[in-house]
């Protein structure tokens, strides 16, 4: 008998064209092999576009010169940003020496570029060193897969190592989380390792042949510090602890932040949860979410096709109970748990095990020497004496992480020398930009490049209200894709065109609420007056230490988003 197709879970009608791309992709080999060999285009053609992307690159142009190049008459100048797998942000010092050489030594912008999911990001590689650039990562045991597409991504966990115990064994999870969930097709070692076909009979248990709907994210998030955002991601493991030890996660899935400007069927969510797991019920948890996902996520509108929307249509109940069917399990009550931060904490801080961790701030995660501050050569000479690791945040900055008491000075003193430990503000060590102009395909204003004028002048208007002390988490991103998170943001900013942007208030300081739109399509001379205005009030009106995400909701200025399904576009 015909299998009766439930509606609700299956969609019908034309699948996108990503779906025939992944499946005559050959398990994403495409004609990759054969693009290599073109010398004519740096660029790479028709579906290897989009297949280089499962394996960890975007093929990008400058946007600062594509003008220039079109009345040269010239081809973009294509290059490829290459995204690393650093499950739970994790980098030995002598890996960070190789990813510095090779930033130097071979890619367009010689810097390498920090990210907000605990990884690097190399800009600017030609095609003729891409097989290098993987040799060079396998050669110090890393990788790109699983970074793009429509895959499980680079799997993040609070960074900071202080609950040193508890944060050992929750890494151990993020990395098992992060392979067990890997592709399983030899395609990468194939093209960039040149490894000898294997076998014939690829086989992705897990992804299936055209792997999943949509990108998929994951975190790992220790109480009470919210520093990784979870509630960006997928899924989410909030780690539970007696007597400091791991006894398991509270399990919360649905979390997203983009949108498309005016399009209501789109929305950002906050994750919600799903119950509590025993820790030995992580991998075949991950794995049940991640196929239910898969089998039952919308593959006709690439727009809807994240994990949030399948909740929305098939009913959270439904997708639950298919989990707990998939995993053969059923989830506990919550367990209580709290968060009293996120972002990053600078400085030093002792951890349980005598060990010392420095979190030193990276404007926009770019690894860069100017003029002002040699941050690529202070890292670099750090790294050739230091005898523990580095630990990439979620939120672009570098954790020198382990250092003995005694070798506290000597690492304090090479960044003091190469201009990094100056004094900065609240508002500062809280802000974020997603990378934008020029390498973003997608970016419709300045992020970047924009951010540090935009806090300069929100400095000063703090300072005139006596209020520079205190935090305010503001985030630009480039475009409604939202990857510098601004909609969890207390003032984010969206970009609409370049120089305009939405202004969204509302996020909380602990980044569990979304935020809401204030004002549409303004100048940058308009987002100013505008936070001037709400800022002086809330000099002015704000209760005892009240964050300035909690007033605008309290005073009534934005309304706060609780279903993001119907208050996020409601005025
Ligand atoms: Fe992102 C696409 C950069 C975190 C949502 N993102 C892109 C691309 C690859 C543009 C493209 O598709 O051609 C950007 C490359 C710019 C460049 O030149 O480097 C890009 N995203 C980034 C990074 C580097 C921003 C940063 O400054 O740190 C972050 C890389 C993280 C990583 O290491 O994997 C990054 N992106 C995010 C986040 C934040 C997060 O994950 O915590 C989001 C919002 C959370 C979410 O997913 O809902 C995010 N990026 C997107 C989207 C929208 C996806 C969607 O659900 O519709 C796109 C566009 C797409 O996938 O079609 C996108
Ligand atoms: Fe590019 Fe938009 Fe992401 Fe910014 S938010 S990096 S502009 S895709």
């Amino acid at each position: 008998m015909k299998e009766k197709k439930n509606k609700k879970l299956y969609i019908e009608g034309k699948l996108t064209d990503f779906e025939r791309i992944k499946m005559n992709s050959n398990y994403l080999r495409g004609t990759i092999n054969e693009d290599l060999k073109d010398c004519i285009t740096n660029g790479f053609n028709g579906d290897n576009f989009s297949l280089i992307r499962f394996h960890g690159m975007y093929q990008q142009d400058d946007r600062d010169i594509r003008l220039e190049r079109i009345e040269q008459k010239l081809e973009p100048r294509y290059a490829i940003m290459l995204r690393c797998r650093l499950p739970a942000g994790v980098i030995t010092t002598n890996q960070w020496l190789k990813i510095d050489k090779f930033a130097t030594e071979k890619t367009l912008y010689r810097t390498i570029r920090l990210t907000n999911r605990q990884t690097f990001q190399f800009h600017g590689i030609f095609k003729k060193d891409l097989k290098s650039v993987h040799k060079m990562l396998h050669s110090i045991g890393l990788d790109s897969l699983g970074t793009a597409n429509d895959v499980n991504r680079n799997v993040i966990c609070t960074s900071n190592p202080i609950e040193s115990e508890l944060h050992h064994e929750v890494y151990e999870w993020a990395k098992k989380i992060s392979e067990h969930l890997l592709p399983q097709t030899k395609a990468y070692a194939e093209i960039w390792l040149d490894k000898k076909k294997i076998s014939t009979t690829d086989h992705e248990p897990i992804l299936s042949k055209t792997y999943l709907p949509r990108k998929f994210k994951t975190s790992i998030v220790i109480p009470p510090h919210n520093d990784v955002d979870l509630h960006a991601n997928d899924m989410n493991f909030i780690a539970i602890a007696e007597k400091r030890k791991l006894v398991g996660f509270n399990v919360l899935i649905g979390g997203g932040l983009s949108i498309e400007h005016g399009n209501k069927n789109t929305w950002p969510s906050c994750a919600i949860p799903l119950g509590f797991i025993p820790i030995n019920k992580v991998l075949s948890v991950s794995e049940s979410i991640v196929t239910t996902q898969r089998d039952w996520g919308n593959r006709t509108n690439r727009k809807n096709a994240k994990t949030r929307y399948t909740l929305h249509r098939v009913g959270f109940h439904v997708f639950k109970k298919e989990v707990e069917k998939r995993a053969h399990i059923t989830f506990d009550s919550i367990r209580p748990y709290y968060f009293t931060t996120r972002g990053d904490r600078f400085g030093w801080i002792e951890g349980i095990d005598n060990k010392w961790h420095f979190t030193v701030f990276i404007p926009n995660g770019r690894i860069i020497d100017n003029s002002d501050q040699s941050i690529k050569s202070a890292l670099a000479q750090v790294a050739r004496i230091h005898k523990g690791d580095f630990r990439l945040t979620a939120n672009q900055n570098i954790i020198i992480a382990g250092v003995d008491q005694k070798d506290k000075k000597e690492i304090e003193n090479i960044f003091f020398a190469h201009g990094m430990l100056n004094k900065i503000t609240e508002l500062r060590k809280n802000s974020m930009a997603c990378v934008s102009f020029p390498t973003c395909p997608l970016a419709m204003a300045e992020a970047e490049r924009k951010l540090p004028f935009f806090i300069t002048q929100i400095e000063k208007i703090l300072l005139k209200y006596n209020m520079e002390k205190e935090k305010i988490v503001f985030r630009i991103t480039g475009c409604p894709n939202g990857c510098g998170r601004s909609l969890l943001a207390e003032i984010g900013l969206i970009g609409k065109s370049p120089g305009h942007y939405n202004l969204y208030l509302g996020g909380n300081h602990i980044g569990t609420r979304i935020a809401k739109i204030y004002a549409e399509n303004c100048t940058e001379k308009e987002i100013l007056d505008h936070l001037e205005e709400l800022i002086k009030i809330w000099s002015e009106k704000r209760d005892y230490k009240e964050y300035f995400g909690d007033f605008v909701i309290r005073f009534g200025i934005v309304k706060a988003v609780i279903n993001s399904e119907t208050d996020f576009w409601i005025k």
